[in-house]
């Protein structure tokens, strides 16, 4: 049988580790489904229901494994469907290659059907992005987005006109400079040492530092064990960005976890208070919650030269790797006697962990949000794959879920969007069977990409989904009252009997309204095989307290409930009696 150019295309994704693709069959990209129908035993094809889940999907496999995420869709349409996934491994910086098919070679640019250049298209998103010419095109500029992806950490894409797909690679002409062969699929990656004068100087700052604080972001995953020596050796506390949640154990001791609108109040303080800062793979984007510039010396130990002093003034920069960077700087530093600056932010993360459990374990009707997730964390495996969505339910995710063990934890970070939960727990469950698997989704975000459960289902993944049920886009609803001081407008959503639509596609499905029962049917849930979704329905007028209320923030939320927000009675009354509690 003579080899096709998409033999030559999934040949070189061999060639390059690749093992699963997340897609759906198109008119556009049927000859590249047939070479991929005719190596199945050796790669799989995921389908999906709609391409912006294969997005999501290879950005989150990329993700969970480390390894690069491929997604496929047709000419025209399949193609636009990827785009926000794309944009979501562009912003968190993940090795993402996007193959798509393009109108015939010889009637592109003519108004014929489908006729959308994607190549044109995908150029913002890209950082390697080519159209292929003919099948002796395939396998150097295969090889060459594969290599371009993993090495800048960003999305690639090839395009390639439906026509050449099933062409076989003799009956094109070779150009006489396109040697056959002239590439491999050698990866080599950059060492990024930094100089023994770069160290020096980082460590003298460091020497120097009366209170540092240790801003570790998603850089830092996977140098857990030099993080904690670090911070063991400067007596300084670790502040997680959400991305950076899976650095140290949420229990660790020298972790005041979170940080932004939905961190805690010691990480605000601990930079607030600093006279150093350390940043480690983060480049955590509220710079409102950094010290003010010119407070606090900063070093920055960064992969990306380009990220070096992003958001604050930096004073010396060690570019590489975390974990390889940070093992040849800790010789460099001396013990910090003085441990003031972390028993202040232990004793605040004291307080801080009663008031959670305060919020996470009212009994109150309708049930609070946090008492779900408040739950769920006690029964987590030490190895659960944990993906949240762009809601409210990012703040009580991020700080009523603990990291334990080998548990991994990640979102829409730096894109923020919403719907990727569902797809990103998918790939969870395809990347790792038998871990668990959880989604923690708002009822909008599960709405958007719902049709994904039934993906779940098809594969059979052990996919368990948590959807917060407050019929309104909550997130929204707070940031109109409180940002800008309005009424409430237009997030109020239709209900949505989640529970049924679940058994509709043949998930098992669970309800809870009760902080009561609450324990006992996630328990169920958790422990029931295969897909399975939770319907927790919860208090709409439940705010997400950020972790200091600015007068302004307070002088906002007044404006807004005294100009018309719908329920302004309920939600002043609900905030009044969460705030007496909290004190008394
Ligand atoms: C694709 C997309 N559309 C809109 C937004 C803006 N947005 C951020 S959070 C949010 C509300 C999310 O609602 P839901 O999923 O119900 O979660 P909740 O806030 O109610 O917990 C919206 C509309 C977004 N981030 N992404
Ligand atoms: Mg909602």
């Amino acid at each position: 049988m003579a080899t096709t150019a998409s033999d030559v295309l999934v040949d070189t994704l061999m060639d390059w580790g690749v093992d699963t693709i997340f897609g759906i069959p198109g008119d556009g990209i049927n000859g590249i489904i047939e070479s991929l129908r005719q190596k199945q035993d050796r790669i799989r094809f995921v389908q999906v229901r709609h391409e912006e889940a294969a997005a999501f999907m290879a950005c989150a496999y990329a993700k969970w494994t480390g390894r690069l995420g491929v997604c496929l869709a047709t000419s025209g349409p399949g193609g636009i469907h990827l785009l926000n996934g794309l944009y979501d491994a562009k912003l968190d910086g993940q090795p993402v290659l996007a193959i798509t098919g393009l109108q015939f070679h010889d009637l592109i640019n003519t108004h014929t059907q489908q006729d959308v250049e994607l190549d044109k298209l995908f150029a913002d998103v890209c950082v390697y992005n080519t159209r292929i010419m003919s099948p002796t095109h395939v396998e150097n500029s295969v090889g060459l987005a594969c290599r371009t992806a993993l090495a800048y950490r960003g999305v690639a894409h090839v395009t390639m006109p439906v026509d050449l797909q099933s062409q076989s690679l003799k009956s094109d002409s070779r150009s006489e400079r396109n040697v056959a062969h002239h590439i491999s699929d050698l990866m080599a990656e950059g060492a990024h040492v930094p100089t023994d004068d770069q160290l020096a100087r980082a460590a003298a700052i460091l020497n120097e530092g009366r209170k540092i604080a240790v801003l570790a972001g998603r850089g830092a995953l996977g140098a857990r064990v030099e993080v904690e020596a670090i911070a063991e050796r400067l007596g300084a506390p670790v502040i997680k960005p959400l991305l950076g949640k899976g650095v140290l154990p949420d229990d660790h001791p020298s972790t005041t976890g979170g940080i932004g609108l939905l961190g805690t109040t010691p990480s605000q303080e601990a930079l607030e208070g600093c006279d150093t800062l350390l940043i480690i793979g983060s480049s955590f984007p509220y710079i409102e919650y950094y010290p003010k510039p010119g407070k606090a010396k900063c070093v920055q130990i960064e992969l990306d030269a380009k990220r070096v002093s992003l958001r604050y003034p930096v004073d010396a920069a060690l570019v590489g790797a975390a974990a390889r960077v940070l093992q040849m700087l800790l010789p460099k530093l001396d013990y910090h006697q003085d441990r003031s600056f972390l028993e202040t932010a232990q004793a605040g993360m004291q307080e801080w962990r009663a008031l959670m459990t305060e919020r996470g374990t009212r009994t109150d009707m309708p049930m609070k949000p946090q008492v779900v997730a408040h739950e769920l964390n006690k029964l987590l495996s030490d190895d659960a794959i944990i993906a949240t969505d762009s809601g409210t339910i990012t703040t009580w995710a991020a700080r009523h879920i603990d990291i334990r063990g080998s548990m991994m934890f990640s979102c829409s970070g730096n894109l923020a969007t919403m719907a990727c939960a569902l797809p990103y727990a998918n790939a969870a469950a395809i990347a790792y069977p038998g871990r668990q698997a959880v989604c923690f989704i708002g009822d909008g975000g599960l709405s958007m990409l719902i049709c994904e459960l039934a993906t779940a289902v098809k594969y059979k993944l052990d996919v368990k989904i948590i959807v917060i049920k407050n019929n309104t886009l909550g997130q929204i609803k707070w940031e109109q009252m409180v940002f800008l001081g309005n009424p409430e407008y237009v997030c109020d959503l239709q209900p949505i009997d989640f529970a049924t639509v679940a058994e509709g596609f043949g998930v098992a499905s669970f309800r809870i309204d009760d902080p009561a029962s609450c324990s006992e049917v996630l328990r169920q849930a958790l422990a029931t095989p295969g897909p399975v979704l939770v319907e927790a329905l919860v208090d709409p007028h439940e705010p997400p307290m950020p972790p200091k209320v600015t007068l302004k923030q307070a002088a906002k939320l007044a404006q807004s409930l005294a100009s018309g927000t719908p329920n302004a009675g309920r939600i002043a009354l609900t905030i009044a009696s969460d705030t007496v509690r909290e004190i008394i």
